[in-house]
This record gives C-alpha cells, structure tokens and sequence, in this order.
C-alpha cells in the first residue's frame, strides 16, 4: 500500500483532531500534578505517569478503531516484537513527550503522533495545549502551525553563527560500565561551545525532542542533536521538519541515511540550500567526540 496525498493528509486530520479534543484537555489539566506520583522507567530520571499510559490507551483505541489494518508502536506499551518497523503503515507515538517538564509543570510537554510507511515519517503531529501549539504535517502537504503555513525564515546558515537544541538526556552513565555515550555528549557539548572550538552562539534545550524538532522546523533553531532518544520522541517532528525544507542525518559522523528508530539523530533547519546544510552538518559532525552506540532495549 502506498498512501496517497489526500489519504495522508485525512490522517493527518484525524490526528489533530485526536490532539486537540482528547488528548490536549488531559495533558492540560494534569500538568504539575503528578510530583508526587511518578514512576522511574530505566533509571531515575526517565520516568513516567499514569497519564502517559492513560493518554496512550486513548490514542491507541481510536486509531485502532479509524486504521485497523495499520501497525502501533507507543512509548508506554512496546514490546521487543515492536524492534522491527516493517513497511506497513505504523502510527509511531509518544503520548506525552517532554514527561519529566509535564511532572514539573514546565510548559515544554507534548503530545507526539507520528505516521512511518516504508519506514519514511509521512505524517506528523505535535500538540502543546499549555502554549497553544499545534504542529501538523503530512508529506507533499506541506507544514503548519496553528493551522497557518509553517515556513522558516530564509538566511544563511552557518555553524558559528547557530543556536543549536542539545540535551542532558536520561541516559547519565560517566566513566564507569564501558558506556561512554554521557562523557561523549558532553565532550561534543564542549568542543560545540567552546572558544577553541566551534564557538556556537549557543546551545538551548526544550527538554521534547519533539518540541525541539519543531523548533526547527519553525526556524527559530538552527539544528537540534541528541543521542538516546527513540522513534516516538522524533517521528511526528521528522515529517513536520522535512516539510518545511529542514533534513534529518544520524548524529553520528557520515550517516546521511537513517531509520527512524536510529537512536541518535541531527536536524537541520529549513530556509537555507541542501548545500549549505551539508557544509553545516560536516562542520558539526567534526565536533562530535566519539561514536555514540545505542541499543532498542525491550
Ligand atoms: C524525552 C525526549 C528528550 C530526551 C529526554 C526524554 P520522554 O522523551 O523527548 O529529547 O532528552 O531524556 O527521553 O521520555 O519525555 O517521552
């Protein structure tokens, strides 16, 4: 099967009205409520809420309800038999992405609902209800924000003159357990930041890889790096940003071409030439310390 335009940006339809009817009321209402009742997932800062696995059930019904021949993948509800995204059209989905600012009540959580076909991000929504931000996708159909063209400003990008969206992430392991990713990141943080190295103008961190995609595609981030993520945190956005002109590459050195569940990724804004771009991410390539390696754990 291969989804036409106007199948595809029926989806997409659905999804935003999935985001803002049920599920952004719920992630509204809750936010900065749940302090006192969280659980830790992997370790003890990647957590997670009853809301989250309450918002995944909805999504879950409905979409199994309006596309029950398409394949689901959540965050709260995957198993190791979800490792292989096959070609069939899978909704990929975070329910509340950014959950440790949803505990926090810091206005930066989301909801993330993502289309692959053939493994390609093909439909995108990412829904803030705290600060009314609806970004919606569908691929040829172009990108939105509130239901307005999402284009980003055309100017010259460069690396020394970006602002570039880097995360402490949830996976923290320094120097111990012959897992280097953290010292790797944060060697690249540095060598990104610094006077002596690439002298960025600066970092910023939405605490969603979500959000930060759709920073990007908006245009008001140049890039946005980050390895530890999975394919729910990055889906939606991916569609979203490639619609407004903007690539996504491995964030590891010379991966032009990656999955969607490759762990590790760089965004590239919109409004500049592939050319440009590629100069763009060679240049950050040359700053990352290390090859980071992540696994699908499950
Ligand atoms: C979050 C990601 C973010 C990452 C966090 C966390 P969650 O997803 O969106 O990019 O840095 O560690 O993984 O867990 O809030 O859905």
């Amino acid at each position: 099967m291969v989804l036409s335009k106007q199948e595809l940006k029926n989806i997409e339809t659905v999804l935003v009205e999935l985001a803002t009817k049920e599920v952004g009321p719920v992630l509204k209402e809750n936010a900065g409520k749940m302090f006192d009742s969280f659980d830790d997932k992997a370790n003890q800062v990647d957590l997670v809420t009853a809301i989250d696995k309450q918002i995944e059930q909805t999504i879950l019904k409905r979409l199994k309800a309006e596309y029950p021949d398409f394949h689901f993948i959540g965050e709260e509800s995957y198993t190791s038999a979800d490792r292989e995204i096959s070609d069939a059209p899978t909704f990929i989905v975070d329910p509340i992405d950014g959950t440790t600012n949803f505990i926090h009540g810091y206005p930066y959580s989301c909801t993330s609902m993502g289309l692959v076909e053939k493994g390609v991000p093909v439909v995108g929504v990412v829904y803030n209800p705290h600060l009314n931000q609806l970004y919606h996708a569908s691929q040829g159909n172009g990108a939105f924000l509130n239901g307005e063209p999402l284009k980003p400003v055309e100017r010259p990008l460069g690396l020394q003159r970006s602002i570039i969206a880097l995360e402490s992430g949830s996976e923290r392991s320094s120097g111990s357990s012959g897992d280097d990713n953290f010292d790797i990141k944060q060697a690249t943080y540095r060598s990104l930041l610094s006077d002596q190295g690439g002298y960025i103008h600066g970092s910023r961190s939405c605490g969603s890889a979500a959000m930060n995609m759709c920073m990007v595609a908006s245009g008001y981030l140049d890039a946005y790096w980050e390895g530890g993520c999975w394919a729910w945190d990055v889906c939606a956005g991916w569609c979203i940003l490639t619609e407004t002109g903007g690539k996504v590459v491995g964030g590891n050195a010379n991966e032009w071409k990656i999955p969607v569940d490759e762990r590790c990724y760089l965004a590239v804004r919109g409004g500049a030439s592939e050319s440009s771009q590629d100069k763009f991410i060679e240049e950050f390539w040359s700053h990352v310390a290390g090859k980071l390696k992540y696994f699908w754990q499950g």
